[in-house]
């Protein structure tokens, strides 16, 4: 039998996954959460992040927090049971975005771990910044509007780097951080993203980046898989010796450090590049070939799939990503995802069962009602003012706003991801929300498409120890095709498997052009109150 670990750094929690495989017998034989606020309260976090006054535009998280998860995380793992000296390989999957800063002698640091003491009390000295921003933080326009003058405007920055400037990606977050606190920056030996900062602990050295992750920073060239040196220079100075390489995804960084191995018993699993949880979520859930599409429910919701040569959003919102299987993705991102459900579910006293029923009693389309679920500024599309619109809608009538953050988001997630896959038959579908069969109705219906759940609770965490056995099969000079990788992995479960209603799914093609004509007038009022 041989094991592989996979992690899961979202952000509001961790979670491990450890699979076994012997040919065709494979099973998930481990799998633990980490809630960061409940299990850390010592940083304050609220939903995993610190939100700050300026309007809620800037959100960080502390870096020891991550850091202390996976020390704790290895403790919980050590005491399962589990002989992680047969673990073979480990990687892991990271919120992308967020970048970690960390100081002059960083790699001292991580190379002398000391294992009679926790991680924690030895990483005191290896951050330049405490905080680290992450996917949520909207902070940065200005230094986004600048960086895209320098780079000949957004269409040009897209076709480079797969993406325009978003006040999320990196390049903005960096420019803005060397600009502000120049002092700080000085001081900083490598700049990782949440991605290669835990590979880095695990491997007692810097690690590198891989191409799914590194293009989420608007830095990357997208097709050579190379820092552009033109994107670098219109960031910050001497960028270039502060990034990590960029390796392919399946390369060996080295072996777990004598920490891990010495304070938890692991053996000499080697370590692969972590990735982001979205590329990794594709890999979990199966989509290897093009056509296909998949939506992970999580505190943002995105929606992605597979394709073979970059693709352009004409709405300009989209992503193209690397994918970890080689070749690339396309995704969109929606920054109210769980955050919008609970803020209805809450608003209105109401547990999950509660905001399922409210969906089982209305009717499909809720009688014209609709609600654009902007609680916090959005990425897609791209909203500036945080704050709901509505049309038609009953604000006192609970069952009709659960319906209209639901139709809402499943309407924005259609309308936003023709450009990837005008049409699937199957959406594959991941993360918290997912287990919840009337949300994925909804889905099903706005898509008319069969919504199918992974078997697994985390994609994510799957589509890492899936690739940990994949780069060590290939290490060992014994390479393993992408759908042997997946196989008896990532079928769905047969309870949830979600048809369409055809009457609903009617009900919905009438009503997506008027909900995009609903959203596009949204916008404009949000473009006016910017003047
Ligand atoms: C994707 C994005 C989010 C984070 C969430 O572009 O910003 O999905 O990766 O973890």
């Amino acid at each position: 039998m041989a094991t592989y670990l996979g992690f899961d750094a979202s952000t509001q929690s961790l979670t491990a996954t450890v699979i076994e495989i012997a040919g065709h017998d494979r099973r998930i034989v481990f799998e633990h959460v980490l809630e960061f606020d409940a299990a850390f309260p010592e940083y304050g976090t609220t939903h995993g992040v610190l939100v700050s006054g300026d309007d809620g535009r800037t959100v960080t998280a502390p870096p020891a927090m991550w850091a202390a998860a996976l020390d704790r995380m290895a403790a919980v793992l050590a005491a399962s049971g589990l002989d992680l000296s047969r673990i073979r390989a480990v990687t892991g999957s990271a919120q992308q975005h967020g970048s970690v800063y960390l100081a002059t002698g960083a790699a001292a640091t991580l190379r002398g771990l000391d294992a009679t003491r926790p991680l924690t009390e030895q990483i005191g000295a290896l951050f330049s910044r405490t905080v680290s921003p992450v996917w949520m933080d909207c902070s940065t326009t200005a230094e986004c509007a600048s960086f895209t003058k320098a780079m000949g405007g957004d269409a040009a920055l897209a076709r480079l780097t797969g993406s325009r400037a978003y006040e999320r990606f990196t390049a903005a977050q960096i420019r803005k951080f060397a600009s502000t606190d120049p002092v700080a920056y000085a001081h900083t030996e490598r700049i990782h993203l949440v991605s290669s900062f835990m590979a880095s602990l695990l491997a007692g050295r810097h690690a590198p980046l891989e191409p799914g992750d590194a293009s989420g920073m608007n830095l990357m060239d997208l097709s050579a898989r190379r820092w552009s040196p033109a994107a670098l220079d219109a960031t910050s100075p001497d960028l270039g010796r502060r990034l990590p390489p960029i390796h392919d995804a399946w390369t060996v960084t080295g072996e777990i450090a004598p920490y891990w191995r010495r304070r938890y018993g692991f053996g000499p699993a080697i370590v692969i590049p972590w990735s982001g949880d979205n590329p990794s979520s594709l890999i979990g859930l199966g989509l290897i070939a093009p056509g296909a599409l998949g939506i992970s429910l999580g505190t943002s919701d995105t929606v992605f799939g597979p394709i073979a040569q970059p693709a352009h959003d004409p709405d300009g919102a989209g992503h193209v990503f690397g994918s970890p299987a080689g070749g690339y993705m396309a995704l969109t991102c929606f920054a109210n995802g769980s955050l919008a459900r609970e803020r209805v579910r809450d608003t209105y006293g109401l547990d999950w069962d509660g905001f399922a029923a409210a969906l089982r009693n209305t009717p499909a389309g809720n009688g014209g009602a609709m609600m654009a679920p902007w609680f916090v500024p959005e990425i897609t599309p791209p909203v500036a003012h945080a704050g709901t619109r509505r049309h038609n809608l009953d604000g006192a009538d609970p069952s009709r706003m659960v319906r209209a953050v639901v139709e809402a988001q499943a309407m924005a997630m259609r309308l936003h991801s023709r450009w990837i896959a005008p049409r699937a038959d199957t959406v594959r579908a991941t993360g918290g929300a997912a287990a919840n069969r009337d949300i994925l109705q909804v889905i099903a219906d706005v898509f008319d498409a069969e919504v199918v759940r992974g078997a697994p609770r985390n994609a994510a965490s799957l589509g890492a120890a899936l690739r940990a056995y994949h780069a060590e099969r290939r290490a060992e000079g014994d390479p393993v095709a992408w759908d042997d990788v997946i196989a008896g992995f990532t079928g769905p479960s047969a309870e949830t498997r979600v048809r369409p209603d055809p009457r609903h799914a009617a009900v919905y093609a009438d009503l997506l052009p008027a909900y995009e004509a609903f959203e596009a007038r949204a916008r404009r009022e949000d473009a006016a109150l910017s003047g």
